[in-house]
């Protein structure tokens, strides 16, 4: 084994590392082993190779340059939560949040799809850095996996190679990371975190968070588990800076549930109607936020992600310029639909869907198509992905590669509700602000899987997310405050809320940029607020309307709190909160009940 695959040639002193290879290797019985460097001239290689083989096919080099394609299998086209596991000793560890199984089980389930699954395959080894390559904020993890697909895809997610490699050194940490495309079977798939072990091993899948393992997997899911043991946050955030007319950036993490436009606001454009000011974006990051109290006693955050994958239908010059112009070179697309011409193209893409095309299932495809129940025949997957390089993008913030990252003054957390939550309000102190994280929802559109309407909560867009009992996180979340000298403020917003026929009342994408306003404002202290039963929302005057028609009748209407919808609320979160059982601090319910109160008072 040793002599197969040239140990002695192995660029790494690190006696740890080389034993979990050949453990690995011994279990996948690859053909080969290779040691992925990071350099350009590998990428190439890797590329050329890849689309010999059609793992990859090329798109048009003038209008997508240095892009790629890529097709997952059709029963592989996005996380798969039911086969995502937490395996830790107990149940209650894990929580009724997540799936639960024994290490042992885990590990031994695994081990019957892995064994002798890389055979006539070359196993890649991945050194790869979440955040800022030495950072203090930074994790290093190794990736093995048998895809090339999964190689460049890493490239881009995160910093890899050599740089890592000689950051680790002969002793350092790492996160163990496994990942096998086995037979591509969804009966023989399954994502497992080994949070005790610092080890996660995803078998069966080619798609995007079930294998680009530093994503979901490391940063988030254990993550969060060393975050807890180590005194920091890992959350499902977008990192956002505001510069103000005077120049000054006040960085913002936000957390929505999925189809909220989370990348869409990490990148906006100012309107037209608030540009005179002089206000800026800058992006940090739309998905990822590793936060820890620094030495003066606020909060500071960095993105530990170097790109993107962003959701492509629905992204066009208008919803969100800035991820369009990211994606026009180096970029690997997923799942769209490729056109005759070598063109790639998605629904709500700008100009006219082309006249025919080769969908995400691989079948040729025309506009208009259903399938023989009636149902609409998609060119791209309505999960279909793009993978491109932060660093293209025309508002990248010039702190994505500081070491301390930036200092946040507010946390905003967001859900869709058409009738309930106001389009902003801010809590009380930490501790309630906890409270609106912990009781954060969405309503299903129509677009989404299920019961339209039908509400499922999302404590801080973390539920699918969170490595050990949400109870235990929620009492994590509130110790946490205490150690924050200066403390960021908590807000909620709303962008989904409808009138009486059901059409958006609040327009969305650039125009949220005026409840940042506030919220920045807020901050600073120079914005004044009323009191109400849900914490504090702007006077109607403070959101600043210039340009846009809104009658006052609709900003009273995005700002009322209707007491009987509120009391329901409490009873449903009330429900939600039991699911926790003895893990659910009683603090939250002390919040629940402090609201009720002030309900009823009004
Ligand atoms: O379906 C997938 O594998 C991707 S899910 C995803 C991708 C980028 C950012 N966030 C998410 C998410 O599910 O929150
Ligand atoms: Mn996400």
């Amino acid at each position: 084994m040793v002599q197969k695959y040239n140990v002695s040639q192995w660029p790494t002193q690190n006696a740890r590392l080389k034993t979990w290879i050949i453990e690995m290797a011994e279990m996948c019985q690859p053909d080969a082993i290779m040691w992925i460097d990071g350099s350009e001239e590998e990428k190439q290689r890797l590329e050329n190779e890849a689309l010999t083989t059609g793992e990859l096919m090329p798109i048009d080099q003038e209008k997508w340059p240095g892009c790629v394609y890529h097709r997952t299998a059709a029963n592989d086209v996005a996380r798969t939560e039911h086969l995502t596991f937490i395996c830790t000793p107990t149940q209650e560890e894990a929580g009724p949040n997540n799936n639960w199984m024994s290490p042992e089980d885990g590990y031994s389930k695994a081990a019957e799809i892995f064994n002798d699954s890389m055979k006539g395959r070359t196993m890649y080894v991945i050194p790869f850095s979440m955040g800022p390559v030495g950072s203090p904020f930074s994790k290093i993890g190794v990736e093995l996996t048998d895809s090339i697909y999964v190689v460049l895809n890493m490239r881009i997610m995160t910093r890899i190679g050599e740089r890592v490699l000689r950051k680790l050194g002969p002793d350092g940490e790492f996160t163990k990371c496994l990942h096998g495309k086995a037979e591509l079977d969804d009966k023989k798939r399954l994502i497992l975190h080994f949070p005790h072990d610092n080890t996660i091993w995803s078998v069966g899948s080619g798609y995007g968070g079930n294998v680009l393992l530093g994503k979901k997997c490391l940063a988030l899911r254990i993550a969060s588990f060393l975050a807890k043991s180590e005194g920091w946050l890992a959350e499902h955030m977008l990192i956002m800076g505001v510069e103000n007319p005077s120049g000054h950036i006040i960085y913002i993490a936000a957390a929505f549930p999925s189809a909220c436009g989370k990348t869409n606001l990490a990148m906006l454009i100012p309107p037209e109607g608030l540009r005179h000011k002089g206000y800026r974006i800058w992006t940090v990051g739309d998905d990822i936020a590793w936060m820890r109290i620094d030495s003066d006693g606020q909060l500071w955050a960095i993105n530990p992600e170097s790109g993107f994958f962003g959701v492509a239908p629905g992204t066009n010059m208008q919803s969100n310029p800035n991820a369009m112009l990211t994606a026009r070179k180096n970029t690997i697309f997923t799942n769209v639909l490729l056109t005759p011409d070598n063109d790639i193209w998605w629904e709500g893409m700008d100009g006219d869907p082309p006249a025919e095309g080769i969908n995400w299932e691989g079948k040729p495809w025309k506009p208009g198509m259903t399938d023989e129940k009636g149902n609409t025949v998609y060119g791209a997957h309505p999960n279909s992905r793009f993978t491109a390089p932060i660093n293209q993008c025309p508002s990248i913030s010039n702190r994505t590669e500081h070491h301390h990252g930036v200092p946040i003054s507010a946390i905003v957390f967001g859900g869709r509700r058409a009738r309930l939550a106001p389009l902003v309000y801010e809590s009380f102190d930490w501790k309630h602000g906890v409270f609106v994280g912990a009781t954060m929802a969405s309503e299903r559109t129509a677009a989404q899987f299920g019961k339209q309407g039908e509400v499922r909560r999302d404590p801080m867009a973390m539920l699918p997310f969170c490595g050990y009992n949400m109870g235990d996180y929620f009492q994590y979340w509130l110790d946490f405050g205490r150690q924050l000298e200066k403390t960021p403020k908590i807000f909620n917003v709303n962008w989904f809320r409808l009138d009486d026929d059901g059409r958006f009342m609040w327009p969305g994408f650039g125009e949220n940029l005026r409840v940042l306003e506030w919220i920045i404002e807020r901050c600073m202290n120079t914005a004044g607020a009323r009191i109400t039963p849900i914490g504090y929302i702007p006077k109607i005057d403070e959101i600043d309307l210039t340009g846009l028609e809104i009658p006052p009748e609709t900003m009273e209407k995005l700002f009322a709190i209707d007491t009987n919808a509120w009391l329901e609320e409490t009873r449903d979160v009330e429900k939600f909160f039991k699911t926790f059982g003895a893990a659910m601090p009683e603090e939250m319910y002390t919040q629940l009940r402090s609201l009720i109160e002030r309900l009823q008072k009004n």
